[in-house]
């Protein structure tokens, strides 16, 4: 995979960074930090400039030092000075130069004066008032680092839900190698498609508990046994994830399964519905008196409190109790439900792959449309289209199109949305689109008045189709910027509007209760990928977990709909 223009950036602003925590000569630092801007900046790959044997020494602010430096990290991905700087500093020094209000000169300083070199030591100084001492600090930055070394803490422990597949699924195979097993299951948050996994949940059934619990210890990413019984077991994995292994009788499994799957809030609620039936209900199954009389399946155990089956995405006590009671539950969407992708880029912007490429790969999928929506000039660092390169575009997909049978390219655009709320391409440019995803990039530090007004000006546009993304938040990397969802929500659907759900692990953006508040609103979702390479059509299945657990059924969402009925919900009248 070749490496970005971006990261390439991104690895000198950061060795401009740690430098200066060394307190380095500050020309360095300069030139290192211009260099990253100047790559940053161009039009073109850098490694596609390599490879055509330009000469980068001959770029604005880049001598023959960085120039070797940019060849390293573009041949190997590395820049070895980094990793050996990385590696000098002490403690976490390198990690703490990363959080915004930090940055490298304070760093330094706490370093120095106080000695703080990780985040714990950070939060103690904080917490005992000694930061605001210090000059150029005060207390208003203090708390500020209070609550960001508060945040880092507690979110730390909690994976993305792809990285628990990545994790929870050899195990799943690698229990089923033991003697005597029967059904395998993870329960838990992951059951439920949460967006992040604090632990996973695995549930067995099997003839020979002793053979399964020992195979399970022996698992050989297994670093600390935490507890090991006969039926449970506990252990921490290398990579810090905790696995919770339980063994169950069979005549208990439906009722084990609903029990783990939880969620706590969901299990009170069931709870106290089998209370009010003279009921007792555990991991057992449900008792009258001392007499079983469900457990064997979760549907029998939901029949005997008087509920239909809840699916598991829907068990968070969020209402699915009360529905269920009153025959209300949703008719959840699944993945064969949808027909199509609706945000995917290409070559042309920072995709990996052809627009045929992709779009062989959509069909692959049994997919009826799959939209080409490459950045917008604005976005340079993903070397964004303007007017002249999306024309060229369009005549590519009318040719492309004539190839396929039953499948369709749509033209589409990721457009910039900026600042003033205008879009980044002009309007006889986007009527030639089938729809424009739109979205955030730049100025994520708004005041939630001045976003929500910005994003609703940016609707005002005739062209503007779904909106992309729409809180800009990254899983443990970026929170949300601050927006009324509500208001913007109530703007989409005046102008005949779309959120998306946006499908990347790290994104699922909108989140399961934004989903869930569009349902009440009657917004209807786009569930999209924003795939940059064939494979990641595969995170489809993440924005649907999240869309489920949000409540939408299959009318609610854009690619559920045949191409026709689609491009009529497009058309803003
Ligand atoms: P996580 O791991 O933080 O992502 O979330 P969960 O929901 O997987 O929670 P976890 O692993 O602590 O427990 C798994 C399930 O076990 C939970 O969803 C419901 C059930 N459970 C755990 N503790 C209790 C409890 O005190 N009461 C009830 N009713 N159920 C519980
Ligand atoms: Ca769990
Ligand atoms: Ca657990």
């Amino acid at each position: 995979m070749p490496v970005h223009n971006s990261e390439i950036a991104e690895k000198l602003s950061r060795l401009a960074e740690l430098l200066e925590i060394q307190g380095a000569n500050p020309f360095r630092i300069r030139a290192y930090r211009k260099a990253a801007q100047t790559i940053e900046s161009l039009p073109h790959h850098v490694a596609s400039m390599l490879a055509e044997g330009a000469d980068l020494s001959e770029l604005p602010g880049i001598g023959k030092d960085l120039a070797t430096k940019i060849q390293e990290i573009v041949e190997t991905g590395h820049l070895s000075l980094l990793d050996q700087i990385s590696s000098q500093l002490p403690g976490q020094l390198a990690e703490l130069a990363k959080i915004p209000t930090l940055g490298p000169k304070r760093v330094k300083m706490l370093y120095d004066i106080l000695g703080i070199q990780d985040l714990k030591g950070l939060a103690k100084a904080a917490r005992a008032g000694n930061i605001r001492q210090l000059h150029g600090f005060g207390p208003k930055i203090e708390a500020k680092i209070l609550a960001e070394t508060a945040r880092r803490s507690g979110r730390e422990q909690r994976i993305k839900i792809s990285t628990a597949e990545e994790f929870g699924e050899p195990i799943l195979d690698y229990l089923q190698q033991a003697k005597g097993m029967k059904d395998a299951i993870i329960a838990g948050s992951y059951r439920r498609r949460k967006d992040t996994i604090g632990d996973l949940d695995v549930l067995v059934t099997c003839t020979h508990a002793n053979t399964i619990m020992d195979h399970f210890v022996a698992y050989d990413e297994v670093e600390t046994v935490v507890s090991k019984g006969h039926t449970r077991a506990t252990v921490i994995l290398r990579s810090g994830l905790q696995v919770d292994l339980r063994v169950v009788p069979e005549e208990s499994y439906g009722a084990a399964l609903q029990y783990f799957t939880g969620s706590k809030a969901h299990n009170i609620a069931v709870r106290s519905l089998a209370v009010k039936k003279g009921l007792k209900i555990n991991e057992y199954g449900v008792f009258r008196g001392e007499t079983r009389i469900a457990g064997r399946t979760e549907k029998d155990v939901y029949a005997q409190v008087g509920l239909r089956y809840i699916e598991p995405e829907l068990r968070e006590n969020w209402g699915e109790v009360e529905a269920g009671l009153h025959h209300a539950l949703p008719d959840l969407v699944t993945i064969h439900n949808i027909r199509g992708d609706l945000h995917v880029h290409s070559k042309a912007s920072d995709g990996h792959f052809s627009i045929k490429d992709m779009a062989l790969a959509a069909q692959a999928k049994g997919y009826d449309y799959l939209a080409i929506c490459d950045h917008s000039q604005r976005v340079t660092i993903a070397h964004g289209l303007d007017a002249t390169r999306l024309a060229a575009q369009i005549e590519e997909i009318d040719r492309l199109n004539q190839q396929f049978k039953n499948f369709t390219i749509l033209k589409g655009a990721e457009v910039d949305i900026l600042e003033d709320g205008s879009l980044d391409l002009p309007n006889d440019m986007l009527t030639q689109l089938d729809l424009t995803v739109c979205a955030i990039h730049y100025q994520f530090n708004l005041t939630r008045a001045k976003q929500t007004a910005r994003i609703i000006r940016a609707m005002d546009n005739p062209y503007f189709s779904i909106l992309a993304h729409p809180t800009g938040r990254m899983i443990n990397e970026r929170e949300p910027y601050e927006v009324d969802m509500e208001q913007i929500m109530a703007a989409a659907l005046e102008r005949g509007c779309f959120l998306e759900v946006n499908a990347q692990p790290v994104r699922l953006d909108l989140t399961d209760l934004h989903c869930k508040m569009a349902k009440e609103m009657g917004v209807k979702v786009a569930i999209s990928t924003d795939a940059h390479r064939t494979t990641d059509l595969e995170f489809m299945r993440f924005g649907v977990g999240q869309a489920r657990r949000g409540w939408l059924e299959p009318e609610d969402i854009l690619n559920t709909f045949f191409l026709t009925a689609l491009k009529k919900k497009l058309i803003r009248s």
